[in-house]
């Protein structure tokens, strides 16, 4: 009977065979697992502690806050404030980056996170996650200002989630593969279970909200209406929806078993060109993505070489089985 090796030795032994790695990063994500462990015992007991529900108050989003959106939020800022890793934080929870209490020491990077994402399922007990994303901090010994965090995906060090659902799970890139660790709760750490994570490049399951189909670009009403008509279409095979309302549980299935998760734009609401956020939503899961051998778009762009013009930017996402994703952008080039 083996303890199987930890997500600090792995990320340690990570950081020795690929030098680009800095060594840093294995203590950082220690750190942050201590919060999301945190936030995985509270989920999981949501419904025994007075933490269900809404907060009373809106996000930068204009969302509903639920009171495990404040907490979490809450819990990775305090965790992570004095590990002497960051230089600033960017949260989905606030307007602005959050700086690094005075007599802190300060760090050489970034961290942007959506601390619980899909909260809007905890009353209904389904699956919801953190979502993080670390990025060299231009300058350090210094407040951070909004502009700092504006760099594209493809500078990200390191970007990973954690998803609270049956198990307890973090995955997390460094930009030499995926690599997924279990929770064991007896033992309080995470062990390494999904080694070198894969995406198959095909699959027959995607995954979209269908009741926006009137708000969609004719290219993705196009590719939707493909897939619906199965074995009766251009296709010539069923396929298989799921939407699950939350994209860490989406993305997640995905990093498993393949499929594709789409959130395109939409005409729902002009102030929106989608819905998902750039920095801490879409950025960090098309790392994940591509690092397992899948692909992320906006329908047109690369994620990952989209310029930030802002720390709560919102952007259309297509990611997941590489042939499905260049399928839709192929069909927006039409
Ligand atoms: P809809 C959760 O609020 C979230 O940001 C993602 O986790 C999820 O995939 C999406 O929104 C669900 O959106 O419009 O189907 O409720």
């Amino acid at each position: 009977m083996q303890i199987g090796k930890t997500l600090k030795q792995f990320a340690q032994e990570e950081a020795l065979n690929h030098p680009e790695i800095p060594a840093d990063i294995a203590s950082l994500l220690d750190d942050l697992a201590v919060a999301c462990k945190y936030i995985g015992s509270l989920v999981n007991r949501a419904g025994l502690l007075d933490i269900r529900g809404a907060a009373g108050a809106e996000n930068v989003q204009g969302e509903q806050q639920q009171k495990l959106d404040v907490i979490s939020n809450e819990a990775i800022l305090q965790g992570m404030a004095h590990t002497g890793h960051l230089a600033g934080m960017g949260s989905e929870e606030m307007d602005d980056p959050c700086q690094i209490p005075k007599g802190a020491r300060r760090g050489d990077y970034l961290l942007l996170f959506d601390p619980l994402d899909g909260s809007s399922n905890i009353d209904v007990n389904i699956s919801v996650g953190t979502i993080f994303s670390v990025l060299k901090a231009p300058e350090s010994g210094r407040d951070v200002v909004e502009k700092d965090f504006q760099q594209a995906g493809s500078k990200q060090v390191c970007a990973g989630y954690a998803v609270y659902g049956s198990s307890i799970m973090l995955v997390y890139t460094s930009g030499f593969g995926v690599n997924g660790f279990t929770l064991d709760p007896n033992i309080g750490e995470f062990i390494l279970t999904h080694p070198n994570m894969r995406v198959p490049a095909d699959s027959k399951e995607y995954a979209i909200n269908a009741s926006n189909y009137r708000y969609w670009e004719k290219p993705v009403q196009r590719y939707i209406d493909e897939l619906v008509a199965g074995k009766t279409g251009p296709r010539g095979q069923d396929f298989n929806m799921r939407w699950v309302g939350s994209m860490v549980a989406d993305v997640h299935r995905i990093m498993n078993r393949g499929g594709t998760f789409m959130y395109p734009f939409d005409t729902k609401d002009a102030k929106k060109p989608g819905k998902l956020r750039l920095m801490y939503e879409a950025n960090p899961m098309a790392f994940v993505i591509e690092q397992a051998g899948g692909a992320a778009t906006d329908g047109r762009t690369r994620i990952l070489d989209i310029q930030p013009e802002g720390l709560h930017q919102r952007v259309p996402v297509i990611l997941g089985s590489k042939n499905e994703v260049e399928r839709v952008t192929g069909y927006h080039q039409d």
